[in-house]
């Protein structure tokens, strides 16, 4: 014969298997969800590293890492595109004179 004291403790023990198992659930759940959102942004990035918003030649991904603008062709307006300041190892963020300027301090 089981004990009244002894039932409630199987009881408080299977209630704590229960809370314990939806809380591992619970987790499986969340993780899940964040891996997906994870994928969706990663797929994201895929597709979006290769627009090209002001059609320069230089995809958007590249234009944040030479840090010239996304919109505008010619981002330190001085009528050479960032593709040409790029491709001729000039800074597309310093006009040309400007950067003969700086050429100077530096020499
Ligand atoms: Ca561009
Ligand atoms: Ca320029």
């Amino acid at each position: 014969m089981i004990s009244p004291v002894e039932l409630l403790r199987i009881k408080v023990e299977k209630q704590r298997q229960q809370d314990m198992r939806n809380f591992l659930a619970s987790q499986a759940v969340a993780k899940s969800a964040a891996l997906n959102k994870l994928r969706q942004e990663y797929a994201q990035v895929q597709r979006d590293k290769h627009i090209d918003r002001d059609l320069d030649g230089i995809p958007d991904s590249a234009e944040y890492m030479y840090g010239t603008n996304p919109y505008t062709a010619d981002s330190d307006r001085d009528g050479r595109s960032d593709l040409d300041e790029v491709s001729s190892a000039l800074n597309p963020r310093i006009e040309d004179e400007r950067e003969e300027d700086y050429r100077d301090l530096d020499s």
